[in-house]
């Protein structure tokens, strides 16, 4: 069977890091031309997120506060009830969003009732007419099949960074493994959700082979979400450095410019971004934010807050 990474040279790391490492203006100008010419002017999707099994999770990715790992304050539970689920979504739907992402710790989706519940969850939001993302970990072909019946409409599952320095942040599963479920959704013609974290320590050459990764995928994904690591207290990179707003910038417009037809996803990470900055990322070709005062177990700005912002800049929820 073809990978998806079959063709993975179309598009070299010197190309994308030429892109990258245009001038600053020159590259911003650029993809936000790319964006006029492939996305809707002046519109940014909003999803509201779930965590719809909290915590416990066996594997040591540095940076999540849901590893059984590290000793944080998070909340520990099993997957919510359906009751709670679709109020849930109900409440994102009231409030603008179009699309509602449920997010599970687990190393991989179990293969009991617990899956079936699941299916379940997605065939009612379906149901309410919102675009249905999941989250659940490592997936078999068979469950993608079952994930698609459901009404599915994509899966998000991030490479988070370069193949170089991902044995740095994870060490419970490599990116292969990755790339294998990315293969699966795919077959199963769910849209693919992936994308990454900036601020984990890599160099700008990672953050460059990220989106080498991504840009290569075949088909490239629909969505990318770009994370900006958010610091929490007993993970290993609870006091990582602050990485800078531009390269947080370049990595968005370098996306738009060579995924053209995504959504670019500002996601983790804007609890600590200035107002300028956010409009910034909008400027350079990001076209969905999460809202909700909460993203999995951390917090994100006040949907009041956002509001403003769409407000002050002319932006429309899409
Ligand atoms: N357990 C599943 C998995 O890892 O694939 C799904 C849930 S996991 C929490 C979803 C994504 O959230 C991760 O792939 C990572 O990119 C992002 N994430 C987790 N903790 C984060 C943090 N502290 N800051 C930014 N992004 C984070
Ligand atoms: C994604 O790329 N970012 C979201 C979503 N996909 C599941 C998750 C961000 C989690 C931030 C840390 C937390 O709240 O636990
Ligand atoms: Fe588990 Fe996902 Fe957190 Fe990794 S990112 S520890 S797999 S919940």
């Amino acid at each position: 069977m073809e990978t998806i990474i079959e063709k993975s040279e179309k598009c070299s790391l010197e190309e994308v890091s030429n892109i990258y490492n245009l001038p600053f203006l020159e590259l911003v100008f650029k993809s936000q031309s790319v964006h006029r010419q492939y996305q809707p002017l002046n519109k940014v999707q909003l999803c509201t997120l779930s965590n719809i099994k909290s915590g416990n999770c066996p594997e040591d990715c540095k940076y999540c506060p849901q590893s059984s790992r590290y000793e944080t304050e998070v909340e520990n539970y099993k997957l919510l009830s359906k009751n709670t689920v679709l109020e849930q979504a109900e409440e994102a739907r009231k409030n603008g969003a179009t699309r509602f992402c449920m997010g599970a710790a687990w190393r991989s989706a179990p293969t009991n009732s617990e899956f079936e519940h699941v299916l379940e969850l997605v065939k009612e939001v379906a149901k309410l007419n919102l675009e249905v993302c999941c989250t659940l970990g490592m997936l078999t072909q068979e469950q993608a099949f079952e994930l698609k019946k459901a009404g599915l409409t994509a899966y998000n599952h991030n490479l988070d960074t370069s193949p170089e320095f991902y044995k740095e942040i994870i060490t419970t599963r490599t990116y292969e493994d990755r790339l294998q479920t990315i293969q699966y959704v795919s077959n199963a013609n769910i849209q693919v959700c992936c994308g990454g974290i900036l601020g984990l320590g890599e160099s700008q050459i990672d953050r460059i082979g990220l989106i080498k990764t991504l840009v290569n995928l075949d088909p490239q994904p629909e969505s990318v979400p770009i994370n900006v690591l958010v610091r929490v207290k007993g993970t290993p990179l609870e006091r990582q450095e602050d990485v800078d707003s531009f390269e947080i910038i370049r990595s968005i417009a370098t996306c738009r410019i060579l995924i053209p037809k995504a959504k670019v996803r500002l996601s983790a990470g804007r609890l600590e971004m200035s107002e300028e900055l956010q409009a910034l990322a909008f400027l350079a070709g990001a076209n969905s934010i999460f809202m909700g005062e909460r993203l999995l177990t951390t917090d994100n700005p006040k949907i009041n807050k956002d509001k403003e912002i769409f407000k002050k800049l002319k932006i429309e929820p899409l």
